[in-house]
């Protein structure tokens, strides 16, 4: 069967600024969280490897540019570092990091690979985190100067910008599953975190739309689709609905829609969370929906009915409302425990277009992370990673036929390019089209996949 696309698809893949970049003696960068916390509890990362090092690509990019273009891309995601180009979060530009975004910017668009623009990617500035990071209402305005001044920077060549990647994870990561710094469980907080971003991305839309640059912009929400363990039984039903709120709708529907879930409003009302919503707060985000939808697809939840007690040590929970089960027989990826279902894709974009207007959009992640990828290695020094050829297209078989049906999705975007580091789980799980050895001094070599995605791109499709 011959899986077509359109001529103009964005094919590409994914990447962050703080996942890339490392810090370089002199690049005037400040710290952001993630440089703290290595710098606190070194041994919480995968063999004690920090944000210092990462990919490079600093120092790099315009090898990697060159190698985007060999395998295929018209486009590249990353993020700009809040802590590179505003060191204390507030105030003075480094202008290094100008030049660097500018000749990073200036590149990708002289190879014809249309640059991307994240502004936020879990990398708050410490002088801000200090201060209660999203749960501080002045990190709002903070954030909004920041991506004002990118824009002005930046906007005259970026078309495509995104107000945040992932922003359910620092709530979950930071304030209740205690993966990213600073670790609270605070269900008070994380609603705070959860309400000041959505209101900051909001805010930025806006700040966007009245310079008047003719781009568009969107955000990026993992979204992960709810299945019950039994669609017949009403309350695994009514726990799946919950968790999709909580999860999926407390970003999606604000961003799409302009309004927060009702059920979402009940919930934090009936536990008396409520964050402190200012006149002209809900407008704002009303009347600031985005243009365009990033979705990062990896893996399901799995969800049934509340079945097991309340953990009382602690304050309320999401999963207070329900409990995650195990399904039989599941295909899963070992190295992340993530499940692989690929037809999540097509539900995620099928309820885009059913229930979201169809809004413009296309995936802005999704991938494989293998560990120990070298035993892949053939006698011409090149991972023949054919598991991840058949992750992507089994994925891509399910893009196509939600495009056939109507959806309106306009990209794949695979992460990511070059292996990269990967917040505690640094370079554990590597997940490029291109291998990168950080032992001899980052070294990038071209994977099979990348030159599979290659033809994939010149041939608008595939074919199997
Ligand atoms: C997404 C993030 C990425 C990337 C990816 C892979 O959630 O947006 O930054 O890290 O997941 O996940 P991980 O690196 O945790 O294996």
């Amino acid at each position: 069967m011959k899986y077509t696309f359109p001529k103009e698809f964005w094919w590409g893949s994914s990447a962050s600024g703080p996942q890339t970049e490392g810090r370089v003696e002199g690049d005037g960068k400040g710290e952001n969280i993630w440089d703290y916390w290595f710098e606190l509890e070194p041994e919480k990362f995968f063999n004690q490897v920090g944000p210092n090092k990462t990919s490079r690509v600093y120092e790099k990019f315009r090898e990697d540019i060159q190698l985007m273009k060999q395998i295929g891309h018209n486009s590249f995601r990353t993020s700009i570092q809040w802590s590179r180009l505003i060191p204390e979060g507030t105030g003075a530009v480094n202008q290094a990091a100008v030049d660097f975004y500018n000749q990073y910017i200036d590149e990708l668009i002289a190879n014809d690979i249309e640059p991307f623009l994240n502004l936020y990617h879990f990398d708050m500035p410490l002088p801000l985190q200090e201060k209660g990071g999203w749960t501080n209402r002045e990190t709002v305005d903070a954030y909004v100067a920041y991506a004002k001044t990118c824009f002005e920077l930046f906007g005259d060549r970026v078309k495509k910008w995104f107000t945040h990647n992932e922003p359910i994870v620092p709530v979950e990561g930071g304030y209740l599953y205690q993966f990213h710094y600073p670790k609270h469980v605070i269900m008070e907080e994380a609603v705070m975190v959860g309400y000041h971003e959505n209101l900051a991305s909001a805010k930025a839309i806006k700040a966007y739309r009245e310079l008047g640059l003719d781009g568009e912009i969107g955000i990026i929400l993992n979204l992960t689709p709810s299945y019950p363990r039994d669609e017949n039984n009403p309350d695994d039903v009514k726990a799946a609905e919950i968790a999709d709120v909580f999860f999926n709708r407390s970003f999606l529907d604000p961003a799409v829609k302009g309004e927060f879930p009702v059920e979402l409003v009940a919930v934090v009302k009936e536990l008396d969370i409520a964050p402190e919503v200012q006149a002209g707060d809900l407008e704002i985000i009303k009347n600031n929906t985005v243009d365009l939808l990033g979705i990062n697809y990896y893996q399901p939840r799995r969800i049934k009915a509340k079945e097991t007690p309340i953990d009382p040590s602690h304050g309320p929970m999401p999963d207070d409302y329900f409990d995650y089960y195990d399904l039989p027989g599941k295909k899963i990826n070992p190295y992340r425990g993530w499940e692989i279902y690929e037809k999540g894709i097509y539900d995620i974009l099928t309820n885009t277009r059913e229930n979201y207007g169809n809004i413009r959009c296309f995936i802005s992640e999704n991938g494989m992370g293998v560990e120990g990828e070298e035993r892949y290695i053939n006698q011409d020094g090149q991972i023949e990673d054919d598991y991840r050829i058949e992750f992507v297209s089994d994925h891509l078989k399910y893009v196509h036929q939600a495009i056939q049906e109507g959806t309106n999705c306009l990209g794949y975007h695979m992460w990511t390019c070059m292996d990269n580091w990967s917040w505690t789980n640094a370079y554990k799980n590597r997940y490029g089209f291109i291998s990168v050895d950080i032992t001899n001094e980052g070294k990038r070599t071209i994977k099979k996949s990348g030159h599979w995605f290659k033809t994939v791109a010149d041939n608008h499709g595939f074919t199997e």
